[in-house]
């Protein structure tokens, strides 16, 4: 006999000696695991859930932090947006201490010289006249910058632009009273010392002055440019 065969005997004859009570003892503990695993999987299941409202916490609090941010962001666009505004109105306000020309209720002829004025045509189709020479470069910086206050289209008032070549003019537009809506024209005039055709060395972009139109929003077809 070997040890196979004889366990096998045993084995079998264990098998065979089951009592009643062994059998119930067998189903019981049987039982006993299978409420250990039942209780297993249920805290496993807890575990998942806590762990899915975790997440969603997270998810929740992310979200928020987004949308703080996305806040953040638009309060910061909004102080961008209210800083420019202010450089405008202090740019306008700028103009205020200018020498003053007035006109008459007639149709008045304005040259603008090469000094800062301000002009009020008053009534009557009158014409506000500039000359934007090629700058030298023996120039000291300019602050040739024009307003006029009272420009009306409807009068038949107009401007004329007398440009030397290669100065370029560009219009922008202001804020005079901080409500957030442009009402004036700014239009300035420039030269690119780097542009092709340029007899004037180096210097980069000079600025040749402005002209501030209030209350009016022209384009450069007003002015036939
Ligand atoms: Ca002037
Ligand atoms: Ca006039
Ligand atoms: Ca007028
Ligand atoms: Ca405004």
């Amino acid at each position: 006999m070997d040890e196979t065969t004889d366990d096998t005997g045993i084995q079998d004859g264990t098998d065979q000696t089951v009592t009643d009570e062994q059998r119930a003892e067998r189903q019981e503990k049987q039982a006993e695991r299978e409420a250990k695993e039942a209780l297993h999987e249920e805290k496993m299941a807890e575990r998942e859930v806590k762990t899915a409202e975790r997440e969603a916490k997270q998810a929740e609090r992310e979200e928020k932090a987004a949308y703080r941010e996305e806040k953040m962001a638009e309060r910061e666009a909004k102080q961008d947006e209210r800083a420019e505004r202010e450089a405008k109105r202090a740019e306008y306000e700028d103009r205020e201490d200018r020498e003053e020309i007035e006109g008459t209720t007639d149709d008045d002829v304005f040259v603008g010289t090469e000094e800062a004025e301000v002009f009020t045509g008053g009534e009557g189709a009158d014409t506000f006249s500039f000359t934007y020479e090629l700058p030298s470069e023996t120039d000291e910086e300019t602050s040739n910058d024009d307003t006029i206050t009272d420009f009306s289209a409807e009068d038949g008032d107009t401007i004329v632009l007398d440009t030397a070549e290669g100065v370029s003019v560009s219009f922008s537009y202001g804020d005079s009273d901080g409500d957030g809506e442009d009402d004036y024209t700014l239009i300035t005039l420039s030269y690119d010392t780097a542009q092709e055709g340029s007899t004037i060395d180096g210097g980069g972009i000079i600025d040749l002055g402005s002209i501030a139109i209030l209350d009016n929003i022209l384009t450069e077809a007003d002015l036939g440019l």
